[in-house]
């Protein structure tokens, strides 16, 4: 391909689309094949290829075609995108057409890696759907794939991945929407766009560069909370899109964990567990995370935890704080907290949190927590 590029029928099978799907982008948003020699057919050059990539990926993510289209275009001036993006630190999403994966593609291409010619080339291994221009011995396509790839996640942290959320565009699942309200943070209806299309990979890709690149504090209350209460709100409406509700779960409980944990040598002095019968730990696992961003350990029990094994679990590590997380009133009893203060040895810092406690009813000893940051102070504090 390096020399004769390919048709649009070889391009559209590379990218997995259709070929009108191309001709629709070459006419209506300019992104068409560039080489040209008198006689023949026009035909996509590696550039191309990862121009069309971008705008796969970008209106897959929800961006409106003629921006995602503009990002496209920009591809085409790595110098341009590398200078004023963030570093990739923040893997692409997998899929079958992910072009802009991989750890090997940095922002500055290294000519050097192009002195051979034997590796493997995007002629070599032509997946269906699979185009991987960082693997390529051409420096131009790596500087391509590159600047593609900074595109994209300067896109996600400046706020553009802008969903709209009323538009179905005939995705597979899509035309059901998440009502998140005016003020949402784009990247928040980039999610909830993503968690109705089920399509996990967009979500992590949103998810992770949430957590990298803003932190876990801003990343859960921004981009995560926003669209857990609203499929909340969506699911009480309708008891549907239960299918929703877990794989939105599923992706958050992955891209918390991506964040650092503490060295080992550090011993946890904080236990999280939510209540018995509560199985809503996402709040925990957000916790758990913004606290190893601070360098502060945890033990995270995780859902239903029954009181014998709280108490079993406290009398074995001897925390200096105890967060117990109640989401349903049923499960906000006040009991396993007055037996943790009633230890002989009681944790510095008993926490309830979660809307499911009876504020009004907690031993005076028991601190309430109404926030993630509230949440990371205060168990900071009784750890240090
Ligand atoms: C994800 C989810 C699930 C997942 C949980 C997965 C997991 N690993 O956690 C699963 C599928 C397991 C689930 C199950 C159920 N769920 Co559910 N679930 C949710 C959902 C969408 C998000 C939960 C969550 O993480 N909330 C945390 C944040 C996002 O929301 P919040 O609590 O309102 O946030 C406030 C405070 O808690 C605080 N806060 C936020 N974050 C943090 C962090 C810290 C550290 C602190 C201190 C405070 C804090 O600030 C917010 C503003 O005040 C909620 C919707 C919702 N609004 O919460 C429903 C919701 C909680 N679930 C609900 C229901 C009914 C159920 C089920 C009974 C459904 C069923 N029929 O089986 C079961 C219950 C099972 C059980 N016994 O626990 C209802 C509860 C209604 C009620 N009040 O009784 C809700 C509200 C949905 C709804 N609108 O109907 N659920």
């Amino acid at each position: 391909m390096a020399n004769d590029g390919l048709s649009a029928g070889a391009a559209a099978r590379r990218l997995g689309v259709a070929v009108t799907t191309l001709r629709t982008w070459h006419q209506r948003y300019g992104l068409g094949p560039s080489r040209h020699e008198p006689g023949h057919h026009r035909r996509y050059t590696v550039e191309d290829m990862v121009r069309l990539q971008v705008m796969q990926r970008l209106t897959a993510q929800g961006v409106a075609p003629a921006e995602a289209a503009a990002w496209a275009r920009r591809t085409s001036d790595p110098a341009a995108l590398s200078s004023s993006a963030p570093s990739p630190s923040v893997p692409s999403p997998s899929g079958a057409d992910s072009a802009l994966s991989g750890p090997e593609v940095s922002p500055s291409p290294e000519p050097e890696a192009s002195a051979s010619h034997s590796g493997p080339s995007v002629d070599r291994a032509p997946r269906p759907g699979s185009l991987r221009p960082e693997d390529s011995t051409e420096p131009a396509l790596r500087a391509a794939a590159a600047a593609a790839r900074a595109s994209i996640l300067s896109l996600v942290e400046s706020g553009a991945l802008i969903a709209d959320a009323d538009s179905g565009e005939g995705r597979a699942g899509g035309g059901q929407t998440i009502a998140l309200g005016p003020r949402a943070d784009p990247a928040a209806r980039g999610l909830a766009r993503a968690a109705m299309r089920l399509d996990a990979p967009a979500m992590r890709y949103i998810l992770d560069a949430a957590v990298t690149h803003r932190g876990v504090v801003s990343a859960w209350n921004k981009v995560m909370m926003p669209v857990l209460i609203g499929i909340g709100e969506r699911y009480e409406a309708t008891e549907r899109f239960i299918e929703v509700e877990h794989l939105l779960s599923r992706s958050i409980t992955e891209a918390l964990s991506i964040v650092p944990r503490p060295p080992r040598e550090l011993t946890p002095r904080a236990l999280l567990a939510a209540a018995d019968e509560e199985q809503h730990t996402l709040p925990l696992e957000a916790l758990a995370a913004a606290l190893a961003e601070n360098g502060v350990p945890s033990r995270l029990l995780g859902a239903r935890v029954p009181v014998r094994a709280l108490l079993d679990a406290v009398d074995r590590t001897g925390p200096a704080a105890v967060v117990l997380w109640s989401q349903l009133p049923g499960t906000g009893d006040v009991v396993p907290l007055e037996l943790l203060l009633s230890l002989p040895q009681p944790p510095l810092v008993v926490a309830a949190a979660g809307p499911g406690w009876p504020i009004a009813d907690l031993p005076p000893m028991v601190t309430p927590l109404s926030g993630l940051a509230e949440g990371v102070r205060v168990v900071s504090a009784a750890c240090a």
